[in-house]
């Protein structure tokens, strides 16, 4: 059954109350719900109704596409300055024989163990290492640039940034001018948490601030440069909290039209400071999906991390909102590994993920990071790649 009837059905139900009629009807037109409406969603919406609701805008955004890139991951190093406390991965400076330190040569020996491999994105994040400064990570960004020139380099959260341009006493442009000569292509979207002050207070207080995470993406995007955006939901944060996190997104972008896609992240309780307080439920997922879907409507993309929430229900949160699956990411990241998350050893190679797509019924796209088509999986016959070695 087609989206639109599954709305036209919903909407000659009888037992629909007029609030939630109401929304369906802007959902039907394309107008977009307020803020009071997203939160009626999360607090009294059934988890069919969302769905319905979701997938419709899904389908008149994207259809059955369904997005994925191949890329790798360079965690430079996990030693941090800053102490959030739902982080398992970060270690202090002073416990550095714990963690990890990655020098240029051994960060150029992963770009280099892909020569040859069809990825095209290279996504750089760690901690934010009192001593690796903006010069450091401009030299990297040319080097890698010099060795790969087509290689998409997505780099660095507002929060890594944020320090970098203090330390080096730069402004937020011209750090990220400097960056952007460097190679920088894009900017992910982790370190946004959640912007709510109180609770960001609590769980992350030493970090930049809300406004301030916002303020780089804004001048990234006058700058040309494309940027994603995170929320990490199912901690303390209540409902409330999540709309106005999505709703100053929402009015950034109305401005910009800089952000790709958004990325709610599940808070993970292994092994960090806030390990007492319990995880989210899986419908408890796919609900904030259907509601980010539904509420962001000038977000283009809704992306599920599969590494953090696993197989199965990356293939169900398709049918929530969920157009973008990430990338094979090839088990070269450690952040939710570390934080107890489903996919201990985060690795699918093309053919698994299109598989995976597949089976759920939904069409397989291979995308650069920007959203160009690269490559239509269908009807893929992956035995050259398999004979040419190439699978990634
Ligand atoms: O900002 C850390 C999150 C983020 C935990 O832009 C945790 O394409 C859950 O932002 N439980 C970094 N989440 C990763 C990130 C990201 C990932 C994939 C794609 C993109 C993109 C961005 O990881 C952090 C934080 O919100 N995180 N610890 C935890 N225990
Ligand atoms: Fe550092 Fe990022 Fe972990 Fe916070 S989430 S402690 S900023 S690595």
């Amino acid at each position: 059954m087609g989206t639109e009837n599954s709305l036209k059905l919903l909407l000659n139900n009888d037992s629909l109350t007029p609030d939630f009629r109401a929304i369906a009807e802007k959902v039907g037109n394309g107008s977009r719900i307020s803020e009071a409406e997203g939160l009626l969603l999360y607090e009294k919406g059934e988890l069919g109704y969302l769905g319905i609701l979701a997938n419709h805008i899904r389908e008149k955004k994207h259809g059955d596409y369904t997005y994925f890139n191949r890329n790798f991951h360079i965690e430079p190093t996990n030693i941090c300055v800053y102490t959030c406390n739902f982080c398992a991965y970060s270690r202090l400076l002073k416990d550095k024989e714990d963690g990890w330190e990655l020098n240029l040569e051994q960060m150029m020996d992963i770009v280099r163990s892909y020569d040859g491999k069809p990825v095209t994105e290279v996504h750089i994040v760690g901690g934010v290492h009192p001593k690796m400064n903006l010069e450091f990570f401009c030299e990297l960004i040319r080097q890698v640039k010099a060795h790969r020139p087509l290689l998409h380099i997505k780099a660095f959260t507002a929060v890594e940034l944020f320090y970098m341009f203090k330390k080096a006493n730069l402004t937020t442009e011209a750090g990220l001018m400097k960056l952007k000569t460097a190679g920088m292509d894009s900017i992910p979207g982790g370190g946004a948490e959640i912007f709510d002050e109180e609770i960001r207070n609590i769980i992350c207080a030493d970090k930049c601030s809300a406004d301030e995470w916002l303020f780089i993406h804004q001048t990234a995007h006058n700058l040309g440069i494309p940027s994603n955006i995170t929320m990490l939901y199912g901690h303390i944060e209540n409902f409330s909290h999540r709309i106005n996190h999505m709703s100053r997104v929402r009015t950034l972008q109305d401005d910009t039209k800089g952000f790709n896609t958004f990325i709610p992240l599940k808070f993970r309780n292994g092994d960090n400071d806030m390990s007492n307080v319990p995880e989210v439920s899986t419908i408890e997922d796919l609900r904030n999906y259907a509601v980010s879907r539904i509420f962001l409507d000038n977000i283009p993309h809704i992306k599920a991390y599969w590494p953090m929430i696993g197989r199965s229900t990356a293939q169900l949160s398709l049918a929530f909102g969920v157009n973008d699956l990430d990338g094979t990411i090839n088990d070269t990241t450690k952040i939710y590994t570390m934080a107890g998350a489903e996919e201990q050893t985060p690795n699918l190679s093309t053919k698994e993920l299109v598989d995976l797509i597949k089976q759920v019924r939904r069409h397989p796209i291979e995308r650069d990071t920007v959203y160009n088509i690269l490559t239509d999986y269908q009807d893929y016959d992956f035995s050259k790649e398999e004979a040419a070695e190439l699978k990634v």
